[in-house]
């Protein structure tokens, strides 16, 4: 029996069997340190002969001795089932979800552990989640000139990438904590204008409020995030100074529609759970009341997540009369969400005389008259400019669906505002003033790659900034490190990989997936969607990463192959939901308004010229909004050092003691873990030029001419008695660079800062001590 008294036969029961063939040949690990040679087994030697001991006690896939697809996932499995939840694959983290809570890898203790580890620079550090956030906290303070850093945390629905986010934002704020209490802390008493425990405790406090608005339970996660998310902690002078928050993407469709089996965001469970508990009140709501939006039931834990979400708004300074408003407006979605119509005498649409109270209640809400937004769910309007005059016509929508497109255009646009407006006012209680932070350290958790049986625009906006990630991945890391192993001679280096850039250029180029519908939407007539897609494959079918559905009679529209498998778009809503149209009579009923706080949450900054009834000649479409907020968020990233954090789901149900091997090896190939493997083998991850070498070094080794940087005299400034070791084991020379791994930089780093301390005529003392 294991510690969580599993027993270790019903684990065995789901350990599949390898397949016999491997398709490809694996490389042997020549494991010296000298990287990048990579030699073929022999025949009679079997792939699977690495003992079970060696796979549980490797905690690098990179120090593997037979480098194959079936030994990676095999290491992983192992680990996994002993309960080591996180591996390395190089400087990657694969984070595997235990599926169950684990407190103990999760302490104060262990926080210190991890960071006492950084500091000194060992060699090998232990495989975790606070690992990474204390390397990118260790470089943004102590080396090179800091650089921002940014965490890129991946993975499917219920990988366990909040959770990991979360973790690694406990890791960063706990450090800072300790920093301040150290008695000789530099940072101590710095604080002038906000007190850093405060500062934390708001940055913390935000993540239960965001995921109250922005996540909700799926099929696949309990508490799955419907938004992407970038943090960046800001640091000035070494200190953490505040926060900023960007959001991606909501998916606000949810307020209206939710799939089968699945909940609307966890908020308005909170709020029925609260009124129902005497905690909400005057919302013009009474306890019985049913809500079309919420298909299922309000449970007690909503209740004690209600708790939660409003001490976080105590101590983001909401005011009582804020929250009420933000609860006002909640309050009025769940009631519009049970506004119906019935057709009148004459054929147009009323609201239904059932649903006059849920309308009242809507109009003292949201400060709206009644007849006012009866009008503007039924009544289209049409301006007509001639010469001298506009002509302003009133024509009753015809189909009951024109009705509730337009009350679900409302729900949506008013939701989404909502969340902004949240978010907007957290940044403004959290983020430091620009004067006073330099550097970041961003974690970004974005939803991961998803394929479904109907995908739509939803799906293929998520997909595009995976493809855009991973290219950020490879180029960055993967097609980069190829690059600069053929440059700096080290030969017999060939890494192979999977470049997706052919189908990011299908997706976003000058004629591409994302250019045809955009302009699909601009056109005056109505475009069938189905012709749309047709076009869109005719298009693009040259490029090889778009085809038209394969089996006759399916549904309109279009496959992609994405890098993680091809994925089939449903021609379906697709242009509707890129359109995006907030009807103007909806906008002008919401903008006149007499609550000014929700004319302030609509008109907010994001609202475009279109949606608040502007003449423009380009509509903003879904996808271009999408791809410039991606395109801001790629160039953020090129100024930052990366890190990975992989998360891995063991089983696709996310279900407790079930792991499931093909399912991790997919997921293992399709974010680059494999290939990350063969590429960090071949390679150290600290790089400096020869000259910056001498410079910053030269002057430690006396006799050195530090004007002069060539290989010759890096070495021989390596040659001290204390660095002997890192020149044999630790770094090689390249034909620009010296290429040095952690531990070496971090010995060149103490001998440095000993030779400022003690001065230049001590230093051979110093030499002889440190050995
Ligand atoms: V989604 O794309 O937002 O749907 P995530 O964010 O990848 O998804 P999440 O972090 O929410 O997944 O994790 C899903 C669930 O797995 C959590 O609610 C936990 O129950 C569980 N989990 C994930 N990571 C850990 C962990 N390190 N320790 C314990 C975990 N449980
Ligand atoms: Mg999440």
């Amino acid at each position: 029996m294991n510690q969580d008294g599993n027993s270790s036969k019903s684990r065995r029961q789901i350990h599949k069997v390898p397949p016999p063939v491997p398709p490809k040949k694996p490389r042997v690990n020549n494991d010296d340190g000298s990287g990048g040679s990579s030699q073929e087994l022999s025949s009679s030697e079997s792939v699977y002969s690495v003992p079970r001991e060696k796979l549980l006690s490797c905690e690098d896939l990179t120090r593997l001795p037979v480098l194959y697809d079936d030994i990676v996932v095999e290491c992983v499995f192992e680990r996994y089932s002993s309960r080591q939840f996180y591996t390395w694959a190089g400087p990657t983290l694969v984070a595997c979800n235990p599926c169950r809570p684990v407190p103990q890898l999760y302490t104060p203790t262990l926080i210190e552990h991890h960071h006492q580890q950084v500091k000194n620079g060992v060699d090998h550090r232990d495989a975790h989640v606070y690992s990474v956030a204390g390397v990118a906290h260790h470089r943004l303070t102590h080396h090179l000139g800091s650089v921002n850093q940014a965490v890129l945390v991946s993975g499917e629905s219920g990988a366990g990438k909040t959770e990991s986010a979360r973790y690694m934002l406990g890791y960063l704020t706990h450090t800072e904590t300790e920093l301040q209490q150290m008695p000789k802390s530099p940072l101590r008493g710095v604080w002038r204008d906000k007190q850093p425990k405060d500062i934390q405790d708001k940055i913390l406090a935000s993540n239960p409020i965001l995921e109250a608005f922005g996540n909700a339970a799926t099929l696949r996660n309990h508490n799955s995030s419907r938004f992407g998310k970038l943090l960046r902690l800001q640091y000035g002078g070494c200190q953490l100074r505040g926060a900023e928050i960007d959001t991606y993407l909501l998916e606000k469709t949810r307020v209206t529609h939710q799939p089968e089996r699945e909940r609307n965001f966890h908020i308005f469970y909170q709020v029925v759970a609260g009124i129902k508990a005497g905690v909400l009140k005057n919302l013009a709501i009474i306890k019985e009341q049913n809500f079309a939006i919420l298909p299922r039931e309000v449970t007690s834990s909503d209740l004690q997540n209600l708790r939660v979400t409003l001490s976080a708004f105590r101590l983001l300074e909401f005011s009582e009369n804020h929250q009420q408003q933000i609860f006002e407006i909640l309050a009025a979605l769940l009631q519009l969400g049970n506004i119906s119509f019935i057709q009148g005498d004459k054929g147009n649409w009323n609201i239904n005389e059932e649903s006059v109270a849920s309308q009242k209640a809507v109009c003292g809400l949201l400060g709206l008259s009644e007849d006012h937004l009866a009008e503007s769910l039924t009544i289209h309007t049409i301006s007509v400019n001639s010469a001298h005059k506009t002509s302003v016509f009133h024509k009753p929508l015809e189909r009951v669906g024109q009705c509730t497109e337009r009350r679900d255009a409302m729900m949506q646009l008013l939701y989404h505002r909502l969340f902004l407006h949240i978010v907007h006012y957290i940044n403004a209680k959290i983020s430091a003033h620009r004067t006073i932070w330099s550097h970041f350290i961003g974690i970004l958790d974005v939803y991961g790659f998803e394929t479904f049986e109907r995908n739509s625009l939803e799906q293929l906006c998520i997909n595009y900034a995976n493809e855009r990630l991973q290219q950020a991945f490879m180029l960055k890391y993967l097609s980069a490190e190829h690059q600069v192993m053929k440059e700096e001679g080290f030969l017999g280096v060939d890494i192979p990989y999977t470049d997706n850039s052919n189908c990011v250029l299908a997706l976003d180029s000058k004629i591409s997936v994302f250019t045809i519908l955009n302009e699909e939407c601009q056109l005056k007539r109505a475009v069938r969607e189905s012709e749309a897609c047709e076009r869109v494959c005719k298009a693009l079918e040259h490029t090889g990463m778009v085809s038209a559905p394969a089996t006759p009679g399916h549904t309109a529209g279009f496959v992609i192959r994405h890098y993680a498998g091809p994925v089939k778009y449903d021609a379906q809503g697709l242009l509707h939901k890129n359109k995006d149209e907030v009807p103007l009579e909806v906008w002008g009923l919401l903008t006149e308004s007499s609550c000014s706080f929700m004319r302030n949450v609509v008109e907010n900054s994001e609202s475009t010229d279109q949606e608040k009834g502007r003449r423009t000649t380009r509509k903003i479409t879904t996808l271009s909004k999408f791809k410039s907020s991606l395109d801001l968020l790629m160039k953020t990233l090129q100024l930052c050092d990366l890190h990975y954090v992989r998360c891995i789901k063991p089983n696709a149900g996310t279900v407790t003691g079930v792991v499931e091997r093909e399912y991790m090896l997919h997921q293992l190939k399709a974010c680059g873990v494999i290939e990350t493997v063969s590429i960090s083998q071949a390679g150290y991850p600290v790089r400096i030029s020869y000259e910056d070498f001498i410079m910053r070094y030269g002057h430690t080794r006396a006799g050195v001419d530090a004007t002069t940087a060539s290989i010759a005299v890096a070495k021989s400034v390596l040659s001290s008695p204390s660095s002997e070791e890192v020149a044999t084991s630790l770094c090689r020379f390249g034909q620009t660079r010296i290429f040095l791994s952690e531990s070496a930089l971090y010995k060149l780093e103490e001998v440095r800062k000993e030779k400022h301390r003690l001065g230049a005529t001590c230093l051979q003392k110093y030499w002889r001590s440190y050995k």
